[in-house]
């Protein structure tokens, strides 16, 4: 009897040291050095946004637990408009992280209304005050001027060439200074670009497109910032723009550039750092959780007028 005994009590030692072993084990799996709720997976979830210009919420949905991630910000910063990284301490009230547990299905709408919807309701409530949210957006302009890989910033008016859409600074948008007739019947704007006075400066780069010495931003005699629209030439050159025609050779000073225009979308990553989520007695504890990214988070039109720069008279501004 004893001896069973004995048995039985080493059999469910061992059986015990088993199961420890397994759940060390299993927490080791899970704990890849910061994870210890099995629940916690929004590695497949889509990072989403709602704001509102000076509050953010930045969520993932994890609808297989119907469980949530989120992240909100409250700031004056105009956020994704500029390359680069901006931090925000969490803080528990207008910057402060979620961890929720549903008692169903969550969708957006949870997040995106002002009022939140009664249903589902909250179960748990995991809160993170504490930690540092880091953004790092990335911006891509475009000029669609129809060139790649410009390089520089040809007038000097602060817009690089590769969203210029200006590049010259002529007032003559580089889309119309290019091969725009097709004059070498490739169907291809890029190839021979125009080169009306020959200098091998091609019209799109060429401050003084026909070469009669007046820049052609000055060849605009109703002065109305487009010097596309002013025809007086006579003869052979009737229905020649001015800046076109080194007949005409008249200045007229203009000191503005017109409204340059361009696209821009943004992407952005979101990383958590330090986090601390409580709820009641529990913690969460986690010093790097990445929340993924979210492309073209910003999408729109920038137009904007660059400061004047003088065509080869810098001096003149
Ligand atoms: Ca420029
Ligand atoms: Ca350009
Ligand atoms: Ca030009
Ligand atoms: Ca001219």
């Amino acid at each position: 009897m004893l001896l069973c005994k004995k048995c039985d009590i080493q059999g469910r030692f061992m059986k015990n040291l088993l199961f420890y072993i397994l759940l060390f084990t299993l927490f080791q799996s899970c704990d890849d050095g910061d994870v210890i709720v099995t629940t916690f997976d929004f590695e497949e979830a889509d990072l989403q946004l709602c704001g509102d210009g000076n509050e953010y919420v930045f969520y993932k949905i994890n609808n297989e637990v119907s469980e949530s991630l989120s992240l909100q910000l409250t700031t004056t910063d105009s956020l994704f408009l500029e390359d680069g990284t901006e931090t925000y301490t969490l803080d528990g009230t207008g910057n402060v992280v979620n961890y929720r547990r549903f008692s169903s299905n969550v969708t957006g709408d949870y997040f995106c209304n002002p009022i939140p919807p009664t249903a589902p309701t909250v179960n748990i409530d995991y809160v993170g005050s504490s930690g540092i949210a880091t953004l790092n957006t990335t911006v891509f302009r475009d000029d669609n001027d129809g060139l790649e890989d410009e390089t520089g910033d040809t007038d000097g008016d602060g817009i690089p060439d590769r969203y210029d859409d200006d590049d010259d600074g002529d007032n003559v948008p580089t889309a119309a200074e290019l091969d725009t007739q097709d004059e070498d019947g490739d169907g291809d704007p890029l190839t021979n670009p125009l080169d009306t006075d020959g200098d091998e400066i091609p019209n799109y780069l060429d401050p003084d497109d026909d070469g009669d010495d007046i820049p052609t931003i000055y060849e605009d005699r109703n002065m109305n910032l487009d010097p596309q629209d002013d025809l007086n030439g006579t003869g052979e050159n009737q229905g020649v723009p001015d800046y076109l025609n080194n007949q005409v050779a008249e200045e007229f000073i203009v000191k503005e550039f017109r409204v340059h225009s361009y696209s821009i979308n943004s992407d952005v990553v979101i990383r958590l750092s330090n986090i601390v989520l409580v709820n009641g007695e529990e913690t969460i504890i986690r010093e790097n959780l990445s929340l993924g990214e979210i492309e073209d988070v910003l999408t729109g039109e920038a137009t904007p007028t660059p400061d004047f720069v003088a065509p080869d008279k810098p001096d003149e501004n």
